[in-house]
């Protein structure tokens, strides 16, 4: 491969396609090493296209047997993965006939096999592997599918909508008709073929129609089907009942499998997910497995509508379907948590999901848009555009369809998206559009908003304030910038940002606000101010004569993805901690006051320098410890301290090992402070009755192997017991893998013998030796060097580069998730890395871009680890060559 720059697509050339391919009559003779695809299209020329401009269809890796066009055997030039054919009629049927090696592709795109099954992911330009075609989502065709195959090796054949027609064929073969009535872009095809079974399930949607639902597994994975089930039936109710959005197809199907990329793909009809996200049962799957499925199926299901229905006029708009779907799941969650229990439950199961959000937005996302691979919302320009299905289309696009939702109020929302499917379902269509039906339905300008989609980088708010305590006035001045160093040349000019506040009297009461401007009857506890200035300053009023000075609340269930910066002293951080009525800045102020002292630990160590951990975060957290008015899963988010990546990023130099012994000393500090409060705790939080994945029940297991976790830190023997005994007694796996965890923190032979048990026990289970493999890789270095454990792993029978759930769990735990050990400072995580991208780039580019982007923070870190970082960087660029990873790499050393 060359060293030439990849070719860089940009948003600003978009140009509608010169034809339009009305139906597609797609033929397969289904054979592991030769499949031949023979596919009919119905073209039209579009209108004002002058007649002489060739047809040119997309294709990569295929190999072309005939062309006939209007039953006529055609002239079709075949080179650099385009097909032209100099058609000279408005329209005509073109038929392309091909064949392909699905055994031979490794790459997980287009149709390959898995385990003897035959299975296809299209999104993004997957469909071109499989056959020639305008492979972009603005063409939008009806789709007829005949699947023949082996009846024996192949009995079940799966496509997108309804099943029209099966039967036998001479030899042994068989097959079966699909007819999808709804026209879809080319990335939303699908097929499985292969041994599969399914749990079934017919339901009546609201206007009483039934529908067949299906959840196609291998057979001996039946029995872990009825939560993905559960959750599609939730699904199907949910939208239904919340946006008035029915499922339009009389069938409705899941399919796992063991080999994919991603999570999962929303292809109409045939949803094809990754078993981690379908499969799960009390044994093998623990309570995060169990919402993450729920969430997974809801996401896939969602986008029936917010990216099937009406989808993306081109690939810069993936955030039009992918933003506002993760946003949808992430409600549904959200209402499916919130819906166990009474009021004040719910709040705190609304709060608790919010937190985990933001959590992973603020560690991940943020880290994004701060490093090389920054990018809009609505990215300009990619190489490859496998590497733009990022946290930033995806969670920041959540957030910025979020607002919309602060900014109108659910119902406002709601009116929003009325409009857009009444404008655009069917069509193809943009991030603009979305906007304009939301701002239409609610009256609004959202010029300005447009710049949520256009500007790069985490936003600032600096937040001053002042009260005059004689007149009952508090000032809040709102400053919003870009950080100096941020690294896009997109612009950075004001956005509107809403912004939730909330006052504290002292006795942690809220106070009613009322703006300057606005009448009594206004006032509210908690008020969305719209800033849309660089600066701007808002007054409240008719405050208590004479009272103490209000604590702020900022932020409140953080209204927009900013960085706040306030001057908090700890005991406002603490006094927050304790009273705040919005949950997540209770959790927010816990977690800023517990990052305060960890930055400071962490600087005083990288410097060589002895730490102490201060007092007031230890009392605290002992606070929150002893309040058994919150709910479990609220504490367990309050006991948790932010991440070592989360933390490494705030520094100013990254100093993983600093962070590392940090984070350690105050979770060995707080369990010896509180060492009879977590006892308590964990005594007290068992869960009574039959296992139930709720949120409520899940909520007491997180919190109780919490405390079984900072139990495991103190010096003495007890905790290695109860570990024992409870990895013995579980009939759980939340339950067995966090005593698992907890025995491998303490070490010795104890955890060695249940780390050889756990093998033993679930060695037919894939999904839980991808765990047995993650544990290992995500401990600290001990005895023994977690590198060395590492490598020893890689050559395990059970470890298989080709599974990107093995490689995920064995080489991303490693380098992406044990910090510490990864970022030795003998730079031999860095050498094991450049190793692993090589070795996946030659097997399989997307995964290998992922894991490429560990390191493209690099010069973030303290200067003694860079150098290393650099040379694993450039011998990756060396070597590396697909167009994915070059692009990651190209962009972390330019
Ligand atoms: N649209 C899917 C994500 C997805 C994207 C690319 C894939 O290729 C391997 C697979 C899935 C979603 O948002 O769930
Ligand atoms: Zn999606």
């Amino acid at each position: 491969m060359s060293d030439n720059a990849p070719t860089v697509i940009h948003r600003r050339d978009y140009m509608p396609p010169p034809y339009r391919i009305e139906t597609v009559d797609l033929h397969f003779d289904l054979d592991p090493h030769r499949t031949v695809v023979r596919n009919t299209m119905r073209i039209v020329r579009r209108d004002g296209v002058p007649a002489d401009t060739p047809l040119e269809l997309l294709g990569e890796g295929l190999q072309l047997e005939a062309v006939t066009l209007d039953g006529v055997a055609a002239e079709a030039s075949d080179a650099d993965g385009r097909l032209r054919v100099a058609a000279g009629r408005a329209s005509f049927e073109l038929t392309v006939t091909t064949h392909c090696d699905p055994a031979a592709n490794s790459s997980l795109m287009g149709l390959y096999v898995s385990n003897g099954n035959f299975f296809t992911q299209c999104e993004a330009e997957g469909f071109r592997k499989i056959t020639y075609f305008l492979d972009r989502p603005d063409v939008m065709a009806t789709y007829t599918v005949t699947l023949a195959a082996d009846k024996e090796a192949y009995p079940v054949l799966l496509s997108n909508g309804n099943l029209v027609e099966s039967g036998p064929l001479p030899d042994g073969r068989h097959y079966a008709k699909w007819v999808d009535p709804f026209a879809k872009p080319s990335y939303l095809f699908a097929l499985v073929a292969g041994k599969l079974v399914a749990l079934e399930e017919t339901i009546q949607i609201a206007d009483g129609t039934p529908k067949l639902l299906q959840v196609w597994v291998e057979p001996q994975d039946l029995p872990k089907t009825r939560h993905a089930m559960d959750s599609l039936i939730a699904s199907i109710r949910w939208d239904e009942r919340r946006y008035g959005l029915p499922l339009d197809l009389d069938r409705f199907m899941i399919v796992a499998v063991g080999d994919f990329n991603m999570g999962a793909m929303e292809n109409k009809g045939l949803n094809i997910f990754n078993t981690k996200y379908v499969l799960a049962d009390q044994q093998t799957a623990t309570d995060t497995d169990f919402a993450n499925v729920e969430a997974v199926v809801g996401h896939e299901y969602f986008h029936n509508w917010t990216g099937n229905r009406v989808t993306c006029r081109d690939w810069f708009q993936l955030s039009l379907k992918e933003g506002l779907t993760v946003f949808r799941d992430q409600e549904f969650s959200a209402d499916m948590a919130a819906g166990e229990g009474d009021a004040a439950q719910a709040a705190s199961a609304v709060a608790v999901k919010r937190i985990e959000d933001v959590r992973m937005l603020r560690q991940t996302q943020f880290a994004e848009d701060a490093g090389p691979m920054a990018h809009p919302v609505r990215p300009e320009s990619y190489a490859e555009i496998n590497n733009f299905y990022t946290v930033t289309v995806y969670e920041k696009g959540a957030e910025v369809v979020r607002m919309y939702q602060t900014l109108f109020g659910r119902d406002g929302f709601r009116r929003g998206m009325d409009l857009y499917f009444q404008r655009h379902d069917g069509q193809a269509v943009t991030c603009d559009d979305f906007r304009q039906a939301m701002a239409d339905a609610n009256g609004a300008d959202l010029a300005q908003f447009e710049r949520w989609y256009s500007q790069a980088g985490t936003p600032r708010v600096a937040v001053e304030t002042a009260y005059d305590a004689a007149a009952g006035r508090y000032r809040l001045t709102l400053r919003q910038h870009y950080a100096e160093d941020r690294r896009s040349d997109t612009p950075a000019d004001p956005l509107l940002i809403p912004f939730a506040v909330g006052l504290l009297d002292a006795a942690g009461r809220d106070l009613p606000l009322r703006l300057n401007d606005e009448p009594e009857s206004a006032a509210a506890t908690t008020r969305v101010l719209a800033l849309t200035g660089a600066e701007q300053t808002f007054e409240f009023v008719g405050l208590p004569i004479d009272g103490a000075t209000p604590t702020p609340s900022l932020l409140r269930h953080f209204s927009a993805p900013v960085i706040v910066d306030y001057e908090y002293d700890d005991a406002a951080l603490a006094f927050l901690l304790a009273h705040d009525s919005d949950a997540f800045n209770r959790w927010e102020a816990g977690q800023r006051l517990a990052t305060r002292a960890l930055l400071e630990m962490a600087q005083t160590l990288s410097a060589g320098g002895q730490a102490r951990l201060s007092e007031t975060v230890v009392d605290a957290f002992g606070k929150v410890l002893a309040d058994d008015t919150l709910a479990p899963a609220f504490r367990e988010q309050a006991l948790t301290l932010p991440s070592e990546t989360f933390l490494a990023e705030q520094m100013i130099e990254a100093d993983p090992g600093a962070v590392h012994a940090a984070r350690t000393q105050m979770r060995g500090r707080l369990a010896e402070a509180h060492a009879a409060l977590w006892q308590r705790i964990y005594e007290a939080h068992r869960t009574d009755g039959p296992y139930r994945p709720t949120a409520v029940d899940a909520g007491r297991r997180a919190l109780r192997n919490l405390a079984l976790g900072y139990l495991a830190e103190l010096p003495d023997a007890a905790a290695a017991t109860l570990a024992e005994t409870q990895y013995r007694e579980a009939d759980n796996m939340t339950d067995r893998f966090s005593a698992l965890g907890a025995l491998a923190r303490i070490g010795g032979t104890a955890a060695q013998d249940a780390l050889q048990d756990f093998y033993r026990r679930f060695e037919h289970e894939p999904l839980v030796i991808d765990k047995w493999f993650a544990l290992q890789a995500m401990q600290p270095d001990g005895a023994a060097r977690t590198i060395d454990t590492v490598r020893r792993l890689f050559t395990h029978p059970a470890f298989n580069l080709k599974n990107p759930n093995r490689a995920r769990s064995l080489i991303f735990s490693f380098c992406a998730g044990n910090p510490a050990a990864f970022h030795a400072a003998d730079a031999s995580g860095y050498a094991f890395w450049a190793e692993q991208v090589l070795a996946l780039d030659a097997l399989n580019p997307q995964v290998a871009a992922r894991l490429a982007r560990v390191l493209e923070r690099w010069r973030k870190y303290v200067p003694t680890l860079r150098d290393g970082m650099e040379a694993a960087l450039q011998r990756v660029m060396a070597g590396a060559r697909s167009r994915d990873v070059r692009e990651v790499v190209g962009k972390a050393l330019g």
